[in-house]
């Protein structure tokens, strides 16, 4: 049986809004997902995971063989790239989480609560190929999108040859489709490759590949609560982590879409897909680069958008859910278009899900051990 029109019923679904992962109609009210929303953006493309479950293949064999054989591994091996997982620390303290001023009001933007956040360590960086590689190569891990044989990406990115291949879109967001043999290592499709940008962002990484890959660094995913106490640097009610504006000094301080979407990209900022993860002003004092922009990013909350307004002492989220939390948003992000480069801002996938617009760092409790020996 043919997957995809199944598949594709769900995504329209995901893509226009905000909606539950199995649901085939949208299950928050129809006004809040009308089939020609102009500001759906494709944030939420999600892998029907059910379909896969029923082949019975999908266990995932590679992220446990490597847990068996983590302790053994010596995480900073030499190598001849300057290595991006350092980490800053981020002196524990409280904020307001979330905004009483939602831009996406079913995202669960608001309302504001007041949250306290123990000290951590968040990676200075997006996790880039290079790092991701190395892992893949001490480990030989397999991410799902290689497992599953294809991932999203957005059809402006892709070469004609492999466009013709393709005979589904999403409806809502033509742009995205699921090209056959995308992955971290051809993240625009099977003739792309990541050798000029082992620098840049991983992409097409699931929540699962990103713990797997936190895990064997002996670090974890941040919660969403720490990533945007992160984000926000001590500024309180801003949008971003410098302020309000988009562009203070008249610099550019991320990576999103100018020109308009999906149509033109005038890449204003330098770039027209990802920038390196060292790319652009430190966005904020802790000296972050790309929280904002560039690759979405994976938390370790499950989904909810029902928030309540007591304070809380380290929030982690619902206990269970469907999808997982992403923040930060992408190089694919305009203001008309998934306005979702803001620290309050979130939006969602399956945790089996990847795309070329979504990546991860990693957090930690402690300074792992091999970093007390390297510059930071
Ligand atoms: C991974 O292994 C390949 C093949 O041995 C090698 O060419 C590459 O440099 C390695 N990557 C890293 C990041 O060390
Ligand atoms: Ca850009
Ligand atoms: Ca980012």
């Amino acid at each position: 049986m043919d997957p995809w029109p199944r598949i594709l019923q769900v995504m329209i679904c995901l893509v226009l809004a905000r909606c539950d992962v199995s649901a085939e109609k949208c299950s928050k009210g129809e006004s809040e997902c009308p089939n020609d929303d102009p500001k759906s953006c494709g944030c939420s493309i999600s892998r029907d995971t059910s379909i896969y479950k029923q082949s019975g293949d999908l266990k995932l064999e590679s992220v446990d063989r490597y847990r068996q054989t983590k302790d053994k591994l010596t995480p900073a091996s030499k190598t001849d790239f300057p290595r991006t997982h350092g980490m800053v620390n981020i002196p524990g303290g409280s904020f307001f989480m979330g905004t009483n001023e939602p831009i996406f009001v079913a995202d669960g933007e608001g309302p504001e609560r007041f949250v306290r956040v123990n000290a951590f360590y968040l990676d200075k960086y997006e996790v880039s190929n290079a790092e991701f590689e190395l892992f893949v190569n001490a480990t030989n891990y397999k991410t799902e999108a290689e497992t599953f044989g294809n991932s999203f990406v957005m059809d402006t990115y892709v070469s004609e040859d492999v466009k013709k291949k393709i005979k589904q879109a999403v409806q809502g967001a033509p742009w995205w489709v699921p090209v056959d043999g995308a992955d971290w290592k051809h993240p625009y499709g099977e003739d792309s490759s990541t050798k000029e940008i082992m620098d840049h962002p991983v992409l097409h990484t699931s929540w699962n590949d990103a713990v797997a890959y936190c895990e064997w660094m002996t670090k974890r995913l941040p919660t969403e609560a720490e990533w945007e106490y992160a984000c926000r640097g001590d500024k309180v009610g801003r949008l971003f982590p410098w302020g309000n504006k988009v562009n203070p000094k008249e610099e550019h301080w991320m990576n999103i879409w100018h020109g308009e979407f999906p149509n033109s990209n005038t890449a204003d900022d330098g770039y027209e897909t990802t920038a390196p993860v060292t790319a652009f002003p430190k966005q904020n004092k802790f000296g972050l680069k790309n929280m904002i922009g560039n690759a979405w990013e994976w938390t370790s909350d499950w989904w909810g958008t029902q928030h309540s307004t007591e304070s809380k002492d380290n929030p982690m989220g619902p206990d269970r859910g469907a999808d997982k939390v992403k923040k930060g948003g992408s190089f694919m992000c305009h203001e008309t278009y998934c306005y979702r480069y803001r620290c309050a801002a979130r939006s969602q996938n399956t945790p089996d899900s990847s795309a070329v617009n979504l990546g991860f760092r990693c957090a930690s409790n402690k300074l792992p051990k091999y970093l007390h020996m390297e510059d930071p």
